[in-house]
């Protein structure tokens, strides 16, 4: 069986450093899966203090002028995250897409940047409701993949750093999710694409996961693990999503 990833987006949530710091020590160690938590940055140290042995430590964005330090007011670069312990960042959430109006010139930045500070990337993809009822999902799904054929020819310590995270924008916090069905195929057609590429990469689902479907999610050969937001805010659903899929 091949190597399952749970991984929790907390987005700006909780408000407080202790509430962040509670629920890291609130989350059991495991290895029956890769588990990693995505907490605010202001959170990241006491986060990381708190954790378990073996949870994963990630951010949910990184600058992409620079990998290093520079004169880039409000940012938080790749070295300074890898230095407090992160291993990895998501990129190109569809939050960032939207209210950061995030190009693929941005995204391809972001990319690069965390593979020069050693960070492994959840690279985020979907599409929106409109989309979809168009019938778009492939076309808006291939287009969002392309910046990726840049990185294939790049050392295969880089790309062996690399998951996708299909998260169909229309499902994100919604209670909605597509059918078992139709994530199977897309998750194929992701694969297909990044076969073309030569990359072999773990495709994670997301868009409202919970504790209830997460074991149905988890039966299938070609989804790798979940993007969790919602749910992994709680500790019982958290911890039910981890054993779903160990
Ligand atoms: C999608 C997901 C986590 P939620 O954004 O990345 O959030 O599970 O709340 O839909």
């Amino acid at each position: 069986m091949s190597q399952k990833y749970v991984i929790g987006n907390w987005k700006l949530n909780p408000a407080t450093v202790s509430d962040a710091a509670a629920l890291a020590t609130s989350l059991p160690a495991n290895d029956g899966c890769t588990v990693g938590v995505v907490p605010s940055l202001v959170h990241l140290s006491a986060v990381k203090s708190a954790l378990a042995d073996g949870i994963l430590l990630g951010v949910q964005d990184i600058a992409y002028k620079t990998a290093e330090t520079g004169a880039f007011t409000g940012d938080v670069s790749a070295c300074q995250v890898a230095d407090i312990g992160a291993t990895f960042t998501l990129v190109g959430h569809s939050e960032r897409r939207q209210y950061h109006g995030e190009s693929d010139e941005i995204l391809s930045a972001k990319i690069a940047n965390a593979f020069t500070h050693g960070l492994s990337v959840i690279y985020c993809i979907g599409e929106t409701k409109d989309e979809y009822e168009r019938g778009e999902t492939f076309g808006v799904l291939k287009n969002q993949l392309a910046i990726l054929k840049a990185f294939a020819n790049q050392a295969d310590a880089d790309i062996a750093k690399l998951i996708i995270a299909y998260e169909p924008v229309w499902a994100i916090g919604t209670g909605l999710t597509p059918t078992f069905d139709e994530i199977e195929k897309t998750h194929h057609f992701i694969k297909d694409e990044l076969t073309a590429f030569g990359m072999t990469t773990p495709i994670l689902y997301g868009g409202s996961v919970n504790d209830k479907n997460a074991p149905n999610f988890a039966k299938s050969d070609v989804i790798d693990g979940a993007l969790v937001g919602g749910a992994s805010l709680k500790t019982d659903s958290f911890t039910a999503i981890i054993h779903a899929f160990s």
